[in-house]
């Protein structure tokens, strides 16, 4: 492949968005625009009655349910009504002089707490915080134990986070009286499109186009169709005039699913050599206020991470209890990585932990006890892993980590405290059912594709030029990207889970070639051939022998002459998630005058198949271990005793600046290809999921103690030294 493989800038992305010309829905104002805002919960639990003025609707006073609370407010932020007005800032001042009486009800914060009896209810109808359990059973944890010579044990702490994406969550929606059209800062045009069109149905409308303009990052927390896109919807219809909304940043902060907050409990085995045996534990997953359709679909996560609490390791002893707690903080949903962040960071934190146990090297032990490759590799917990060369992908970063080792040493020496740590992360990526795309011929003989995929900044749109172009060898900007707007294609998913190159490009790779094959009888049956006797080269079918050729300019007039329109539709069903991996390292040193922590050095040595595009598929390195460290050192949703979010803004609230910059050294490894015709697999969490035990594990060894929680702060790092 000519393009596939080589680095290219984004050429399909990248103009409207550095110029500042790309669309996005704060852009979006039409004539006679009503604007909405939320009332919300100035409690984490209490009954409410809204005495509203105007424009404004509780539960109660729309035909249709978009999910505001109805007397009982279970978490701060959660929506209780909402008021129009013409403009943004008289919605904001009616908002704020609204009266509501407020009785409020004992917050369940703690999730371990909140599984006792004796416990408050997260709501007054709830028998039980505990809203689902579940046993993830191995071979025998107690017989393994009982040879165990030695058992480390704890409670580690996966905190909650804020996915802080750079655009707040809004949509417009507009009525024309036959259609609803709605503009949402979301991951999926179908999935609102979907969840709209279930609603709006009730009130009489036939047809919903749903549209994803351009969106300021998402990081999973813009999957879910929320009770704000709801209720523009079904208000636009109801008023006939268009409605937007847009959350400020503490709105978004309190409103927007959180990510990951789970709560191991272990015990493991371990043998002489370091050899893990078995592990044990209760893993509780606090999934924040009890909205049942969030939870259910979000216990997914907890379910997933103690799957994966083998990681790649030969272990085959699991007893792992999964209880999904509801408490009065905002639901969790997903969040870069979604349930495998928090299941590799506990089995590499364990992995640690047992190493200093039994005084065997962090790399070394991760080597006693890895599996030696895997092929259709099914973990005694019911994972599977398409392909992986794991002794070869440790044996090509251990000169890596002796150097870092050496580095460390040197630091040392001068009276530093430095720390190297080592990740191993274990995924599970490229979820389906299917992804769907329809690449056509245009006038000009331009290329077009059309994804049902919802990318927001990963750079997937030039991937499909990519593809696209090397089926049809042009040039990639030859070709025409489109998505994220539900009348361009029959049905499509969305983005997220490391899927998009895999499926979505596997789809636009599948339906090129057929347009191709379908191109080829045109080109035949115009110039009076076999298609047996035409080959195809750069953009032109040439009958063999004496060149005579056609183009694809004249395909596309051809085809439509003898009546076909020259386009061809694919939909890749999903046969088995795709699993990459790597290999990550970092080097840091602790200040121990003000504790904090700096990340000198990074390596990642990652598997994904086949690079598409590397460059793109760096950055999203980059950005990736930027947010695991984010975990690591700096991020945490604080909330107070009373189920307050204290956590509102930036400065609250630490997301990685520009000082925090961590530079990375990545290697794509390319051990292990995936089955799709191109042997990607996803880039788009791993460094994530990577990052966060590698750094915890580089202070761990820096501090020379056993950390079980994060963030790393300063405040925490002084208290261990
Ligand atoms: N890529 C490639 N070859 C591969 C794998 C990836 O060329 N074998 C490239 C792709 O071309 C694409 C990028 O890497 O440019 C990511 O592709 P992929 O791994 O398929 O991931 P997705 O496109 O499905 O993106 C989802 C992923 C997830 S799950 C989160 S969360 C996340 C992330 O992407 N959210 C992001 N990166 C983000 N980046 C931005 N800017 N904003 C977000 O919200």
């Amino acid at each position: 492949m000519r393009y596939v493989g080589k680095p290219l800038k984004r050429v399909v992305e990248d103009v409207p968005l550095i110029t500042g010309r790309a669309t996005f829905v704060y852009d979006i104002t039409l004539p006679s625009t009503l604007h909405a805002v939320f009332l919300r919960s100035q409690y984490a639990h209490a009954k409410f009655k809204v005495h509203c003025r105007g424009l404004c609707y509780t539960a109660e006073d729309l035909p249709v349910k978009v999910g505001l609370a109805e007397r009982e407010a279970v978490y701060v932020g959660q929506p209780l009504a909402v008021v129009l007005a013409e403009d943004e800032y008289t919605a904001r001042d009616l908002v704020s002089s609204i009266e509501v009486e407020y009785d409020p009800l004992p917050a369940v914060v703690d999730p371990i707490k909140a599984t006792e009896e004796s416990s408050p209810k997260a709501r007054s109808d709830l028998k039980s915080n505990v809203f689902r359990e579940e046993r993830v059973e191995a071979g025998d944890v107690g017989v393994a134990l009982r040879r165990a010579h030695a058992v480390v044990e704890g409670t580690l702490l996966n905190q909650r986070l804020i996915p802080s994406a750079m655009e707040m969550r809004g949509a417009v929606a507009s009525y024309d009286g036959n259609r609803l059209t709605v503009w949402s800062s979301t991951q999926s045009a179908f999935f609102v499109k979907k969840a709209v069109q279930g609603l709006v149905s009730k009130l009489g409308v036939r047809s919903v186009r749903a549209v994803q303009p351009a969106v300021g990052g998402a990081f999973g927390s813009k999957l879910m169709t929320y009770p704000e896109e709801l209720a523009v919807s079904a208000l636009a219809v109801l008023t006939k005039r268009p409605v937007k909304w847009f959350n400020t940043r503490a709105e978004d902060m309190a409103s927007t699913n959180q990510g990951r907050d789970m709560i191991l409990k272990f015990r493991a085995g371990v043998d002489r050599q370091g050899r893990i045996l078995g592990i044990e534990g209760t893993l509780y997953f606090d999934a924040g206020a009890p909205i049942a359709e969030v939870n259910e679909s979000a216990f997914g996560m907890a379910s997933t991470a103690a799957r994966m609490i083998t990681g790649h390791y030969d272990i085959g002893n699991v007893n792992v209890r999964v209880l999904g707690v509801n408490t009065n903080k905002t639901v969790i949903e997903a969040y870069r990585g979604a349930g495998r962040p928090e299941g590799s960071y506990f089995i590499e934190r364990i992995v640690n932990l047992a190493a200093r146990k039994v005084g065997v090297d962090q790399f070394e032990i991760r080597q006693l006890n890895s599996l030696k490759e895997a092929n259709q590799y099914r973990t005694p917990t019911g994972m599977t892993h398409d392909s992986g060369r794991y002794w070869e992908a440790l044996e090509r970063a251990k000169p890596a980590y002796l150097e870092l080792r050496r580095k460390r040493d040197e630091m040392r020496s001068r009276g530093e405290t430095a720390g190297v740590g080592v990740a191993f992360p274990a995924e599970i990526a490229s979820f389906g059912p299917y992804e769907t795309a329809k690449v056509k011929l245009t006038s000009g003989g331009k290329v077009q594709v059309v994804s049902g995929s919802g990318p927001h900044g990963q750079g997937d749109g030039t991937a499909f030029a990519m593809i696209a172009a090397d089926v049809f060898e042009v040039d990639p900007s030859q070709v025409e990207v489109l998505w994220g707007d539900t009348d361009l294609i029959a049905d499509g998913q969305y983005t997220a889970g490391s899927r998009t190159v895999a499926i979505g490009g596997a789809a636009v790779y599948e339906a090129s070639l057929r347009l191709k094959e379908r191109l080829a009888k045109t080109a035949a049956e115009a110039m009076g051939v076999d298609v047996a006797q035409l080959e195809y080269s750069e953009g032109k079918f040439r009958r063999k022998g004496d060149g005579d050729s056609m183009d694809l300019s004249r395909l596309f007039d051809a085809s439509l002459s003898m009546g076909v329109v020259p386009e061809e539709s694919y939909s890749y069903v999903q046969k088995l998630y795709y699993s990459p991996y790597g290999v990550h390292l970092a080097l840091v040193k602790v200040d121990r005058e003000t504790g904090e922590v700096r990340v000198l050095d990074y390596r990642a040595f990652d598997d994904v198949g086949t690079v598409v595009n590397p460059l793109t598929t760096e950055g999203q390195v980059h950005g990736a271990v930027l947010q695991g460290v984010g975990q690591a050192l700096y991020e945490a949703a604080i909330y107070g005793d009373d189920g307050s979010l204290l956590s509102t803004d930036f400065l609250s609230y630490h997301v990685p600046r520009p000082k925090d910059y961590v530079r990375v050294l990545w290697t794509s490894l390319g051990l292990a290809k995936s089955d799709n015709p191109l042997g990607a697999k996803g880039i788009g969490e791993l460094g994530t999921i990577a990052a966060t035990p590698a750094v915890v594990n580089a202070v761990e060894d820096a501090l020379n103690r056993e950390l079980l929680t994060m963030p790393l702060t300063p405040e925490v790092v002084v208290r261990h030294l």
